[in-house]
Protein backbone atom coordinates (compact mmCIF):
# COMPACT_ATOMS: atom_id res chain seq x y z
CA UNK A 1 0.00 0.00 0.00
CA UNK A 2 1.14 3.75 -1.03
CA UNK A 3 0.98 6.63 1.50
CA UNK A 4 0.61 9.16 -1.42
CA UNK A 5 1.45 7.79 -5.32
CA UNK A 6 -2.04 6.67 -7.19
CA UNK A 7 -3.54 8.70 -4.29
CA UNK A 8 -5.93 9.67 -6.89
CA UNK A 9 -5.81 7.86 -10.55
CA UNK A 10 -7.63 8.87 -13.72
CA UNK A 11 -7.92 5.40 -15.70
CA UNK A 12 -8.61 6.75 -19.66
CA UNK A 13 -9.34 4.86 -22.47
CA UNK A 14 -7.59 7.04 -24.93
CA UNK A 15 -5.46 10.17 -24.82
CA UNK A 16 -2.57 12.21 -27.00
CA UNK A 17 0.04 11.75 -24.04
CA UNK A 18 -0.61 10.79 -20.18
CA UNK A 19 2.29 13.40 -19.93
CA UNK A 20 0.14 16.23 -21.48
CA UNK A 21 -2.86 15.40 -19.40
CA UNK A 22 -1.17 15.12 -15.89
CA UNK A 23 0.86 18.56 -16.90
CA UNK A 24 -2.90 19.97 -17.30
CA UNK A 25 -4.25 18.43 -13.90
CA UNK A 26 -0.96 19.67 -12.18
CA UNK A 27 -1.90 23.45 -13.92
CA UNK A 28 -5.49 22.82 -11.83
CA UNK A 29 -3.89 21.57 -8.51
CA UNK A 30 -3.87 17.73 -8.64
CA UNK A 31 -2.64 16.26 -5.50
CA UNK A 32 0.97 15.18 -4.86
CA UNK A 33 0.66 11.26 -6.30
CA UNK A 34 -1.67 11.93 -8.77
CA UNK A 35 -1.78 9.62 -11.86
CA UNK A 36 -2.78 9.33 -14.86
CA UNK A 37 -3.21 6.38 -17.19
CA UNK A 38 -4.23 5.07 -20.74
CA UNK A 39 -5.10 2.04 -22.35
CA UNK A 40 -3.15 3.49 -25.31
CA UNK A 41 -1.36 7.24 -26.56
CA UNK A 42 -2.11 8.58 -29.42
CA UNK A 43 0.91 10.80 -29.25
CA UNK A 44 3.26 9.35 -26.46
CA UNK A 45 6.11 11.58 -26.01
CA UNK A 46 9.82 10.24 -25.90
CA UNK A 47 12.34 13.08 -25.03
CA UNK A 48 13.69 16.17 -27.56
CA UNK A 49 10.28 15.81 -29.51
CA UNK A 50 10.84 12.11 -29.95
CA UNK A 51 8.07 9.46 -30.00
CA UNK A 52 6.92 6.65 -28.24
CA UNK A 53 4.91 4.31 -29.29
CA UNK A 54 1.94 2.98 -27.54
CA UNK A 55 -0.01 0.36 -28.55
CA UNK A 56 -3.50 -0.66 -27.01
CA UNK A 57 -3.41 -2.18 -23.66
CA UNK A 58 0.24 -3.52 -24.43
CA UNK A 59 1.94 -1.74 -22.17
CA UNK A 60 1.84 0.71 -18.73
CA UNK A 61 1.38 4.09 -19.67
CA UNK A 62 1.53 5.95 -17.16
CA UNK A 63 2.02 9.88 -15.49
CA UNK A 64 2.64 10.53 -12.24
CA UNK A 65 2.29 14.47 -10.39
CA UNK A 66 4.54 15.36 -7.71
CA UNK A 67 5.13 18.27 -6.06
CA UNK A 68 8.65 17.84 -4.81
CA UNK A 69 10.13 19.07 -1.29
CA UNK A 70 13.59 19.11 -2.88
CA UNK A 71 15.75 21.71 -4.04
CA UNK A 72 14.66 22.74 -7.79
CA UNK A 73 18.28 21.98 -8.57
CA UNK A 74 18.54 18.36 -7.13
CA UNK A 75 14.99 17.21 -9.64
CA UNK A 76 17.59 16.58 -11.82
CA UNK A 77 17.61 13.40 -9.25
CA UNK A 78 14.27 12.47 -10.78
CA UNK A 79 14.84 10.60 -14.08
CA UNK A 80 17.13 8.45 -11.84
CA UNK A 81 14.21 7.72 -9.46
CA UNK A 82 12.01 6.68 -11.86
CA UNK A 83 14.67 4.60 -13.57
CA UNK A 84 14.89 2.73 -10.35
CA UNK A 85 11.48 2.57 -9.58
CA UNK A 86 10.44 1.03 -13.05
CA UNK A 87 13.95 -1.65 -12.81
CA UNK A 88 12.26 -2.90 -9.47
CA UNK A 89 8.85 -3.15 -10.69
CA UNK A 90 9.66 -4.89 -13.83
CA UNK A 91 11.65 -7.52 -12.01
CA UNK A 92 9.23 -7.63 -9.05
CA UNK A 93 6.30 -8.19 -12.02
CA UNK A 94 8.41 -10.33 -14.29
CA UNK A 95 11.35 -11.98 -12.54
CA UNK A 96 13.68 -10.63 -15.26
CA UNK A 97 17.13 -9.32 -14.41
CA UNK A 98 16.65 -6.08 -16.35
CA UNK A 99 19.73 -3.22 -16.85
CA UNK A 100 19.81 0.10 -16.38
CA UNK A 101 20.70 2.50 -18.98
CA UNK A 102 22.17 5.81 -17.87
CA UNK A 103 20.43 8.08 -17.28
CA UNK A 104 16.81 6.31 -17.34
CA UNK A 105 16.20 3.39 -19.70
CA UNK A 106 15.38 0.25 -19.10
CA UNK A 107 16.59 -2.74 -21.23
CA UNK A 108 16.72 -6.14 -20.98
CA UNK A 109 19.10 -8.60 -23.39
CA UNK A 110 19.40 -5.25 -24.70
CA UNK A 111 16.26 -4.47 -26.04
CA UNK A 112 14.71 -1.26 -24.81
CA UNK A 113 11.77 -1.86 -22.54
CA UNK A 114 11.18 1.32 -20.60
CA UNK A 115 11.06 5.04 -21.35
CA UNK A 116 10.85 7.94 -18.91
CA UNK A 117 10.17 11.19 -19.52
CA UNK A 118 10.04 13.84 -16.60
CA UNK A 119 8.55 17.57 -17.24
CA UNK A 120 8.20 20.26 -15.22
CA UNK A 121 4.59 22.27 -14.90
CA UNK A 122 5.24 25.21 -12.95
CA UNK A 123 6.45 24.28 -9.64
CA UNK A 124 5.19 20.33 -9.95
CA UNK A 125 7.17 17.25 -12.06
CA UNK A 126 5.28 15.19 -14.29
CA UNK A 127 6.90 11.41 -14.60
CA UNK A 128 5.64 9.46 -17.25
CA UNK A 129 6.74 6.05 -17.82
CA UNK A 130 5.86 3.96 -20.35
CA UNK A 131 6.82 0.16 -19.68
CA UNK A 132 6.29 -2.41 -22.92
CA UNK A 133 4.22 -5.27 -21.41
CA UNK A 134 2.62 -7.37 -23.86
CA UNK A 135 4.03 -7.01 -27.30
CA UNK A 136 5.35 -9.29 -29.85
CA UNK A 137 8.03 -7.75 -31.98
CA UNK A 138 5.24 -7.60 -35.21
CA UNK A 139 3.28 -5.13 -32.70
CA UNK A 140 6.41 -2.82 -32.75
CA UNK A 141 6.70 0.32 -35.82
CA UNK A 142 8.83 -1.88 -38.37
CA UNK A 143 12.34 0.82 -37.18
CA UNK A 144 11.62 -0.59 -33.66
CA UNK A 145 11.51 -4.23 -33.91
CA UNK A 146 15.09 -4.99 -33.74
CA UNK A 147 15.49 -2.81 -30.55
CA UNK A 148 12.60 -2.54 -28.65
CA UNK A 149 11.15 -5.29 -26.45
CA UNK A 150 8.44 -6.09 -23.99
CA UNK A 151 8.42 -8.17 -20.69
CA UNK A 152 6.36 -10.99 -22.03
CA UNK A 153 8.11 -11.23 -25.12
CA UNK A 154 11.62 -11.61 -23.49
CA UNK A 155 10.69 -13.74 -20.46
CA UNK A 156 8.17 -15.66 -22.29
CA UNK A 157 5.18 -15.57 -19.16
CA UNK A 158 2.71 -13.85 -18.52
CA UNK A 159 3.25 -10.26 -16.51
CA UNK A 160 0.42 -8.90 -14.34
CA UNK A 161 -0.42 -5.38 -15.41
CA UNK A 162 -1.77 -4.57 -11.70
CA UNK A 163 1.11 -5.85 -10.09
CA UNK A 164 4.24 -4.02 -12.18
CA UNK A 165 1.53 -0.59 -11.69
CA UNK A 166 1.31 -1.41 -7.98
CA UNK A 167 5.03 -2.31 -7.48
CA UNK A 168 6.10 0.94 -9.60
CA UNK A 169 3.90 3.39 -7.34
CA UNK A 170 5.37 1.95 -4.13
CA UNK A 171 8.68 1.83 -5.27
CA UNK A 172 8.80 5.65 -6.66
CA UNK A 173 6.98 6.37 -3.01
CA UNK A 174 10.02 4.85 -1.74
CA UNK A 175 12.79 6.47 -3.13
CA UNK A 176 11.28 9.87 -3.68
CA UNK A 177 10.69 9.86 0.27
CA UNK A 178 14.08 8.44 1.23
CA UNK A 179 15.78 10.10 -2.01
CA UNK A 180 18.89 8.47 -0.82
CA UNK A 181 18.77 6.53 -3.66
CA UNK A 182 21.91 7.08 -5.61
CA UNK A 183 23.79 4.60 -4.12
CA UNK A 184 21.56 1.74 -5.34
CA UNK A 185 21.00 3.64 -8.51
CA UNK A 186 24.74 2.92 -8.81
CA UNK A 187 24.55 -0.67 -7.89
CA UNK A 188 22.26 -1.19 -11.15
CA UNK A 189 23.25 1.20 -13.76
CA UNK A 190 25.31 -1.12 -16.08
CA UNK A 191 26.37 1.77 -17.60
CA UNK A 192 28.83 2.39 -15.26
CA UNK A 193 32.28 1.02 -15.50
CA UNK A 194 31.17 0.28 -19.40
CA UNK A 195 32.94 1.69 -22.49
CA UNK A 196 30.58 4.39 -24.17
CA UNK A 197 29.92 6.65 -26.83
CA UNK A 198 28.84 10.09 -25.99
CA UNK A 199 26.58 12.04 -28.94
CA UNK A 200 26.81 15.59 -27.73
CA UNK A 201 25.23 18.13 -29.99
CA UNK A 202 28.03 19.07 -31.03
CA UNK A 203 29.89 16.49 -31.24
CA UNK A 204 30.25 12.22 -30.37
CA UNK A 205 33.41 10.79 -28.45
CA UNK A 206 34.29 7.73 -26.51
CA UNK A 207 35.57 7.23 -23.49
CA UNK A 208 34.56 4.81 -20.22
CA UNK A 209 31.90 5.78 -17.88
CA UNK A 210 33.38 6.14 -14.26
CA UNK A 211 30.61 7.20 -12.29
CA UNK A 212 27.63 9.53 -11.71
CA UNK A 213 27.97 12.84 -9.34
CA UNK A 214 25.79 13.55 -6.69
CA UNK A 215 23.47 15.72 -9.54
CA UNK A 216 23.09 12.28 -11.57
CA UNK A 217 25.93 13.46 -14.29
CA UNK A 218 27.73 10.73 -15.65
CA UNK A 219 31.29 10.84 -15.44
CA UNK A 220 33.44 9.99 -18.76
CA UNK A 221 37.44 9.56 -18.88
CA UNK A 222 37.72 10.59 -22.71
CA UNK A 223 40.79 8.87 -24.81
CA UNK A 224 42.64 11.92 -24.04
CA UNK A 225 42.02 10.87 -20.56
CA UNK A 226 39.48 14.24 -19.55
CA UNK A 227 36.95 13.18 -17.15
CA UNK A 228 34.25 15.00 -18.68
CA UNK A 229 30.42 15.53 -17.10
CA UNK A 230 27.98 14.71 -19.03
CA UNK A 231 24.32 15.82 -18.76
CA UNK A 232 22.50 16.89 -21.82
CA UNK A 233 23.87 14.15 -24.05
CA UNK A 234 22.57 10.92 -25.70
CA UNK A 235 24.88 8.22 -24.44
CA UNK A 236 25.02 4.84 -26.39
CA UNK A 237 26.92 2.05 -24.53
CA UNK A 238 29.00 -0.18 -26.75
CA UNK A 239 28.58 -3.82 -26.58
CA UNK A 240 25.04 -3.58 -24.49
CA UNK A 241 22.53 -2.61 -26.56
CA UNK A 242 20.87 -3.15 -30.60
CA UNK A 243 21.75 -0.02 -31.42
CA UNK A 244 19.13 2.02 -28.43
C1 LIG B 1 11.88 7.98 -23.82
O1 LIG B 1 12.35 8.93 -24.70
O2 LIG B 1 12.30 6.86 -23.74
C2 LIG B 1 10.73 8.49 -22.93
C3 LIG B 1 9.44 7.77 -23.22
C4 LIG B 1 8.39 8.13 -22.20
C5 LIG B 1 7.07 7.49 -22.52
C6 LIG B 1 6.05 7.72 -21.44
S1 LIG B 1 4.62 6.78 -21.70
C7 LIG B 1 3.75 7.67 -20.50
C8 LIG B 1 4.20 9.12 -20.63
N1 LIG B 1 3.40 9.87 -21.58
C9 LIG B 1 4.12 10.30 -22.63
O3 LIG B 1 3.68 10.96 -23.60
N2 LIG B 1 5.40 9.88 -22.49
C10 LIG B 1 5.59 9.16 -21.25
P1 LIG B 1 13.66 8.77 -25.56
O4 LIG B 1 14.80 8.41 -24.67
O5 LIG B 1 13.73 10.03 -26.33
O6 LIG B 1 13.40 7.53 -26.48
C11 LIG B 1 12.50 7.62 -27.55
C12 LIG B 1 12.97 6.59 -28.57
O7 LIG B 1 12.70 5.27 -28.08
C13 LIG B 1 12.23 6.68 -29.88
O8 LIG B 1 12.84 7.60 -30.74
C14 LIG B 1 12.32 5.25 -30.40
O9 LIG B 1 13.59 5.02 -31.00
C15 LIG B 1 12.28 4.43 -29.13
N3 LIG B 1 10.93 3.94 -28.82
C16 LIG B 1 9.73 4.53 -29.10
N4 LIG B 1 8.73 3.80 -28.61
C17 LIG B 1 9.28 2.73 -28.00
C18 LIG B 1 8.76 1.61 -27.30
N5 LIG B 1 7.45 1.44 -27.06
N6 LIG B 1 9.64 0.70 -26.81
C19 LIG B 1 10.97 0.84 -26.99
N7 LIG B 1 11.52 1.87 -27.65
C20 LIG B 1 10.70 2.81 -28.14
Amino acid sequence: MTNWAGCSIRRVAEVDSTNRVARAWAREGAPHGAVVIANRQTAGRGRRGRQWSSAPDMGLWLSIIIRPKVEVQALTLLPLAAALAAADACTAASGAAVQIKWPNDILLEGRKLVGILVELEGSAAVIGIGINVRQQPQDFPPELQSRAGSLEMLTGHPVSMETLEQSLLLALEQYIDAWDFLPAYRTRCTTLGSAVQVVEVNGTFTGTAEGLDDTGALLVRDETSTLRRIWAADVSVRGLENGV
